[in-house]
């Protein structure tokens, strides 16, 4: 064994707006993520979850704010961020279990405290909107301009990720994403790879490209990976489903270069849903990604 992860599991829904995505850390731990890393050389300790306040079933609109349950947001992040930095202080590697995806506002502010960081954001959406431009209200739509202070989120301190820049910042797998949105990106020295991109240049080319975006220049990269990245065929169990996504083997060959790379310094697997999933197949997708992220080799 030559790495050492630490598991900190997220269990909360607050930025999404289908219930169930809050017991995906149970549904990844249950799905073997531990001998799959295993399998990898990894050695793995499990901090366990954070405390998510309580909260009852709630229905989908919070009160029609425009960034909903941002309160609960704030404090679930905040808390990330300290214990993504305490594992990087221990030189351990995070691996946070979400979750939606507004946890990654937590996973970037904490893995950034230190260290100059690139972000390569697997998604088949920008979660580039702010509270004023989102058409749902869900933060899970708005982590990247959270922690890149745009909009409403300009000087927003705990939002904010202190040493992240744009232009090391790589989104891959681009389908749907909203009309202020896309402006939003367009004017951002943010780098964004679409699914045409990937269907002309290759699954290799455009990953190879991402990560010399996050890398230049920096310290390491915070690796986020939105399983509904992937064809909702071959991961059904996401909130919010976009078919034309990449293939089971695509996803294992990207992250296959986040290993080679050697930069990978955070890993976050968010949006599983075990509720909306078959058989936990989703969960089990993302444990074996994670573990090719981590440099397994069937030889
Ligand atoms: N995710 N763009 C849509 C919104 O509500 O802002 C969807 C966001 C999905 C977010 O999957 O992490
Ligand atoms: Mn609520
Ligand atoms: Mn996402
Ligand atoms: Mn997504």
């Amino acid at each position: 064994m030559n790495q050492h992860t630490r598991i900190i599991g997220v269990p909360t829904d607050y930025g999404a707006n289908r219930r169930g995505v809050d017991m995906g850390p149970s549904a990844l731990r249950y799905a073997g993520l531990v001998d799959e890393l295993s399998s990898a050389g990894v050695s793995t300790e499990d901090a366990g979850d954070l405390a998510v306040p309580h909260h009852a079933i709630h229905d989908a609109d919070a009160g029609g704010e425009n960034a909903k349950h941002i309160n609960e947001v704030e404090e679930v992040t905040t808390a990330l961020a300290d214990a993504v930095a305490d594992a990087l202080s221990d030189e351990v590697t995070p691996l946070v279990l979400g979750g939606d995806h507004s946890i990654a506002i937590g996973s970037m502010v904490g893995s950034a405290r230190d260290a100059d960081i690139g972000v390569v954001w697997f998604d088949a959406h920008g979660d580039f909107n702010t509270p004023e431009t989102s058409p749902s209200g869900n933060v899970h739509g708005m982590p990247l301009a959270a922690a890149l202070g745009i909009g409403d989120f300009e000087g927003v301190e705990w939002a904010n990720a202190p040493r992240l820049k744009e232009e090391n910042v790589a989104i891959v797998g681009l389908r749907d994403v909203d009309e202020n949105e896309t402006t939003a990106i367009q004017d951002s020295d943010v780098t964004a790879y679409t699914m045409s991109d990937i269907d002309e240049r290759g699954i290799t080319e455009v990953t190879q490209d991402a990560l010399d975006v996050a890398t230049n220049g920096t310290d390491g990269v915070h690796v986020s990976l939105d399983l509904d990245w992937l064809d909702p065929r071959e991961a059904p169990g996401v909130g919010t489903p976009v078919r034309g996504g990449v293939t089971y083997r695509e996803a294992h060959a990207a992250m296959e270069l986040v290993a080679e790379s050697g930069a990978m310094r955070s890993l976050e697997l968010v949006e599983v849903n075990p509720i909306l999933d078959e058989h936990n197949e989703t969960a089990a997708v993302a444990t074996e990604l994670a573990a090719s992220g981590f440099g397994k080799r069937i030889l």
